[in-house]
Parts: structure tokens; sequence; C-alpha cells
């Protein structure tokens, strides 16, 4: 049986990680590069055949979300060479100095990246990203515990679910989320919006079970969750182990993101990270991952290799009809941010 890649799978890894061996010693002889990346975002194969071929070790690290990456960095916690993240917190990462731009030519395998996927808003010059999947915030459910499949935002404010509904635990997917479902535009700062998506994010709080950007999916194969604000494929891996889960885009529509590979500065290892990034971008290696994980690749490459089946599945690359109701997340300047941060937190301590 195919199992997902869950923490467990790591925990080996996950204790040397958090030991962080390699900021004390770094034996001239072994060739490291340390990796930080989201849950259920790699398949196991992966990293052991990059070892196999290459003699690198790779530490790798899980992150929950953006904001806890981006915490660790800005705080200087050292040590890391590779870490992924999403669209929208590029140009804040570029301006503090926490990220390199790719030396030019570094990457023999970049020619695989669908044009689609450069020259974006955030890294218009293409220096600092390089695509690794992307996918999008919807609702996972779980069909033998819902009235009728959800089909609206609002399902997740649904008293008849109370203690059975998962919230992501992050500000972005949050109040981007109540912001469109308001209708009022992402990069407002009109204090009427904040105070509108503040109650409602307030009425819907006695109905959540958890805020959540890992476990939900546990909760979710168990039975214990009924309705998540969840993220694409991590539903889609989940529902291997529970056929009953489902992932669906709500009508109101919603976000599609870009998660990017970055350099990050003063990485003690860049040769490795950059031999570990062009391995990602072999086609080979990036179907397998997309296979694996259920979001969908940039690399045109690796799209082809795929099964017709996962190229069709529109929850993994959504048709144009769902496209249409999807955006990207706005660049916000660093005062909206805080403001967005600072409503999330007042609304989790209620
Ligand atoms: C897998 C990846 C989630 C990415 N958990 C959210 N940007």
């Amino acid at each position: 049986m195919t199992r997902r890649y869950s923490r467990r799978d790591f925990i080996g890894l996950a204790l040397s990680a958090a030991a962080f061996p390699w900021l004390a010693c770094k034996r001239s002889a072994e060739r490291v590069v340390n990796f930080f990346n989201w849950s259920l975002y790699i398949s196991p194969k992966t990293l052991p055949r990059f070892t196999e071929r290459t003699g690198i070790k790779v530490n790798y690290e899980e992150i929950a979300d953006d904001e806890e990456m981006f915490a660790k960095l800005r705080a200087g916690v050292g040590g890391y060479d590779v870490v992924v993240a999403s669209d929208y917190m590029i140009p804040r990462m570029r301006e503090l100095g926490l990220i390199d731009p790719y030396p030019a030519g570094a990457l023999k395998n970049l020619r695989h990246i669908d044009p689609k996927f450069r020259a974006t808003p955030y890294d218009p010059d293409n220096s600092y990203t390089v695509p690794y999947m992307w996918g999008t915030t919807g609702i996972g459910y779980n069909r033998g515990k819902v009235k009728s499949p959800p089909q609206s935002w609002w399902a997740l404010w649904d008293e008849s679910y109370r203690g059975k509904i998962s919230m992501l635990d992050n500000a972005r997917d949050n109040i981007a989320t109540a912001l469109l479902l308001k209708g009022y535009p992402e990069t407002t700062t009109d204090p009427k919006a904040f105070a509108d998506i503040s109650e409602m994010l307030s009425r819907q709080r006695p109905l959540v079970k958890q805020y959540s950007s890992g476990t939900y999916i546990d909760n979710l194969i168990t039975g214990e969750i009924s309705l998540a604000m969840s993220w694409s494929g991590d539903v889609l891996q989940a529902a291997r182990e529970n056929p009953q889960l489902d992932y669906v885009i709500p009508k109101e529509g919603s976000y599609l993101w870009v998660d990017n590979l970055l350099l990050v500065r003063g990485g003690p290892n860049r040769e490795e990270a950059l031999q570990l990034i062009d391995f990602l971008l072999e086609p080979e290696v990036n179907a397998e991952i997309t296979s694996f994980v259920r979001y969908a690749s940039p690399n045109a490459s690796a799209r082809k290799l795929l099964d017709p089946g996962l190229l069709s599945d529109p929850r993994v690359f959504p048709p144009a009809s769902v496209m249409k109701r999807l955006r990207i997340h706005a660049l916000l300047p660093p005062e909206t941010t805080q403001l967005w941060n600072q409503t999330w937190s007042d609304i989790k301590l209620g």
C-alpha cells in the first residue's frame, strides 16, 4: 500500500536536524545540504536517491508554514541552505536580505520550467526563485460525515459541524479568504473591512476544533474532523488512506500559490544546494514527486511523464473554468502584513 510520507517517516532525520549537528561540526569529508521544506511535500524516494547519486547527505527539516520559516530565518537561525516559500513571501525575504540570487547558468534543468511560471510579479527578473510545486487552498472533507458535499466556504461556518471543523493556522489563508468572502480587495487597509472580517472569523471560532496546517490531515483521516480549510495535495495524499476524503475549490473562488526553492543567504553548502535544486528539477524526479504529493508541477517536461489520470484530475490541475475563480495573493507592504498578523493573533486569542 502506498503511504503518505508523514512526519513519522522523517523522525530519524528530524531528530538529527533538531539537534542541529551540522551547526556544531561539519566534517570536511562529508558533503551535506540542509533543506527546509513544508510537510507532505516530497516523495520518500527523492532524497535517498539524491544521496545515492551524489554522496551528498540531506538534513531535512519540515516547516509548518511560511511564517515559521520566515521567523526562523529572520531571527538569524543559521545553517539552512535551501528553503521552500510561497510567492507572496519572496519580495519581503529579498528586501530583508534573507535569500541570495541564483548564479547565472547554475541550473541546467531550469529549462524544464513552464515559462508561465517565470517572470512573475514576485520575481520579475527570475533571479531569486525556482518554482517547486503549486496548488490551491480549498475545503477538504469527509464524504461520509457531511450532509452534502460542501460547495461554499460558508460550510465552514455551519453550526451543525461545530467541533468538526479545522482551519489552516496562518494569517494569509484565513484573512485573504475572509476578505474575499466579504467582497473586499486583498490590499485593503480599511478599518471597516478589518472589523468586519474579525467579527466573521471570531464568530466561527467556537465551531473550530483546531487551527492547524499539519496535523489536520491526520484528523481528517481518522474522521475526527469532517471539514477542513486545506491545501489541495495534502487532502489528496490523505485520500489514499481514507477514500472518503475529497477536496473542493468553493464556488466563491480561492487562491492558488506557487512555492519556490530559495537559496538562503549565508547557507554553508552552496554548491550542494545547487546540486540538490538541479536534481529536483529533473523531469523524472519532479514527476515522481508530483505523483506522490498530488500538488501541481510547474515543470513542463515532468508533466509529460505523469499519469493521464493525475493530469486530468481537476483537484490537482484545475481546468480553465475553475482557474477563472482562482487568484494569486497580493504582495502587501510590511505595514499591511503587520495589520493582518495582528488581526489574526487577536482572533485566535479570542
Ligand atoms: C504541503 C505544502 C503546502 C504548501 N503541505 C502551502 N503553500
